[in-house]
């Protein structure tokens, strides 16, 4: 299952108490020897780059960490409490609802960051009584999930986004002959010279903005992606209006986020194996400057070119 948004609390640890302790020197007078408490464990949430969803994090929102502990006598310190750590996929945006402000975002393999900080661990009776340990910083944190992937794939349902990822990568969604077979993102990896990250979101249709068919909810997820792979049935091409497809989605994208009309966008035309394809794509091509690329899924016609195509441009 795909989750790309979830609620958490963080605890981190308290520090540990001082300790009140006393010893007699050579000379028969009482001399402080408590030690320090240790520092409480901290927080820290951190970029797993095997995870691809926000899953483990919907099923277990509460995470402490561990307390440090006890000084004791002849100036023994007390252990660090243990870091609690937070595994989350690289794209992962935090917010902290305390102040509603973002705390920090995830976005490459190695990330990571402390959203809550242990105690300070209380001071021995040196020169003063033994004081207890600092409480823990607390928080509730939202992460939201934005995708890091390389292309984005977008097209009308049924358009065969699902066929040709599982063409491209090493994916294998769900295919079916009716609209809205994918319901969440999927993500693929092409492996070559570079390895390139590849993204399918579910099907858009005219006033997706306005929450038709599943909404542009998932629009988010290509956000960050370098390149859009623009998908087009050339079976569903309305010969009086070939364009009428392409500009429609567009118009959704715009109608999301302006930005996203700034990303290149490689225009694939799909199905070409089924009968007037050909005459489709002609209309198609008549209409637009920019270069087209004409694939079948089904028979591998033009997957090669549209390969290099994406090695070439990401
Ligand atoms: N003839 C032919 N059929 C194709 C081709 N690509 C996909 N299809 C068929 O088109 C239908 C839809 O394919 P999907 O890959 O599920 O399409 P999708 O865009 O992912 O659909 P949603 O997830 O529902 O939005 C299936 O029946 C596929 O077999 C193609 O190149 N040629
Ligand atoms: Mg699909």
């Amino acid at each position: 299952m795909f989750v790309d948004t979830a609620k958490i609390y963080v605890k981190a640890g308290k520090g540990g108490n001082g300790c009140d302790s006393w010893v007699r020197n050579r000379r028969g007078k009482k001399v402080p020897n408590g030690g320090l408490g240790g520092k409480g464990g901290d927080i820290i949430i951190r970029v797993d780059i095997n995870l691809t969803t926000l899953i483990d994090l919907s099923y277990q929102q509460h995470y402490s960490a561990e307390k440090g502990g006890g000084g004791g006598s002849n100036e023994k310190q007390g252990g660090r409490g243990r870091n609690c750590l937070i595994n989350v996929p690289a794209g992962t945006i935090i917010i902290d609802l305390g102040t509603n402000c973002l705390l920090r975002d995830l976005s490459k393999a190695e990330d990571e960051v402390i959203v809550a900080y242990g105690g300070k661990g209380g001071c021995a009776n040196i020169n003063k009584p033994a004081e207890q340990g600092e409480a823990g910083e607390e928080r509730e944190l939202r992460l939201d999930l934005k995708l890091v992937a390389d292309v984005g794939i977008i097209g009308y349902p049924n358009s065969g986004k699902s066929t040709l990822i599982s063409k491209l990568s090493n994916v294998k969604p769900k295919i079916a002959a009716y609209p809205f077979t994918t319901l969440k993102p999927v993500l693929g990896v092409i492996k070559g010279k570079k390895n390139i990250v590849i993204c399918e979101i579910p099907g858009l249709i005219k006033n997706a903005h306005q929450g038709k068919g599943l909404g542009t909810f998932f629009l988010r997820h290509i956000e960050r992606t370098k390149l859009l792979i623009h998908l087009i049935d050339l079976s569903q091409i309305n010969q009086e209006d070939p364009l009428s497809a392409f500009n429609t989605l567009n118009k959704e994208l715009e109608l999301y986020n302006k930005d996203l009309l700034d990303k290149k966008q490689i225009i694939v035309l799909s199905k070409l194996d089924l009968p007037q394809t050909k005459q489709a794509l002609s209309f198609f091509k008549a209409r637009i400057k920019s270069k087209v690329y004409p694939i079948s899924a089904l028979n591998g016609e033009g997957i090669d070119e549209l390969r290099e195509a994406l090695v070439n441009n990401v």
